[in-house]
């Protein structure tokens, strides 16, 4: 088993790399960000909650994600590996994954960061707010985004550096090029499926 998380801020490429690495890797994709908001496209109880802070541009509570997690991991046994997209965000998650994980005697391998200069982040969320119709991608909101990930998530990068398992990526290229990128750190640990 082979378990990825690719970590960066708001609009860093997270989604847009995911899909690709899953394509190639044929890794199980969790991605918070989609499961909490097809909670509140569905208008769950969950849903309900988190858009309160999604709209804030807020993270939402440790204890609702955490859970979200640990039952996506169990539905998919099987799986060849997971990419995390968009989780862990704070270091209360972090460390919520590695427990479970080590209960599923596996651990998280490798942590591929994005690094994308600010004002290129806030360049794509709005231009992708104009067509996405994400209530989320606005000027205001993404400033609360970007706020909060440098008070709650950045500090994970630390978490991981200190465990030898994070490695450095320009985001900043094309999308072809950045993934050429992330596939050669990758390759280091599982080929192509
Ligand atoms: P997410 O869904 O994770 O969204 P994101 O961080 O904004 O986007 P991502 O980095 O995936 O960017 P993308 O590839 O789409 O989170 C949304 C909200 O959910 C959070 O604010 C929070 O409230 C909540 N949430 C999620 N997870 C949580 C957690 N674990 N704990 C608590 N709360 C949580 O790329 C953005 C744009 O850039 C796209 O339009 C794309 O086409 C473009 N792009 C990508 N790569 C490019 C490139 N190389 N060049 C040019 N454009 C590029």
């Amino acid at each position: 088993m082979f378990n990825l998380i690719l970590f960066g801020p708001p609009g860093s490429g997270k989604g847009t790399q995911s899909a690709n690495v899953v394509a190639t890797y044929r890794l199980h994709h969790i991605s918070t960000g989609d499961i909490l908001r097809s909670e509140v496209d569905r208008g769950t109880p969950l849903g309900v909650e988190a858009r309160k802070y999604m709209d804030q541009g807020m993270l939402v509570p440790d204890e609702v994600v955490i859970g979200m997690i640990s039952s996506r991991i169990d539905e998919t046994p099987d799986a060849r590996g997971f990419i995390f997209d968009g989780f862990p965000r704070t270091r209360a998650q972090a460390e919520a994954l590695d427990r479970l994980l080590e209960f599923k005697q596996t651990e998280i391998h490798l942590v591929l960061s994005l690094e994308v200069p600010e004002a290129e982040l806030i360049r794509r969320l709005i231009d992708r707010g104009a067509t996405s119709g994400r209530s989320d991608d606005t000027e205001e909101i993404i400033a609360q985004r970007i706020k909060e990930y440098h008070a709650k998530t950045a500090p994970v990068a630390d978490y991981y550096q200190t465990q030898g398992k994070l490695e450095k990526i320009k985001g900043d290229y094309s999308v072809e090029e950045t993934f050429r990128l992330l596939s050669r750190e990758i390759e280091k640990y599982l080929l192509p499926a």
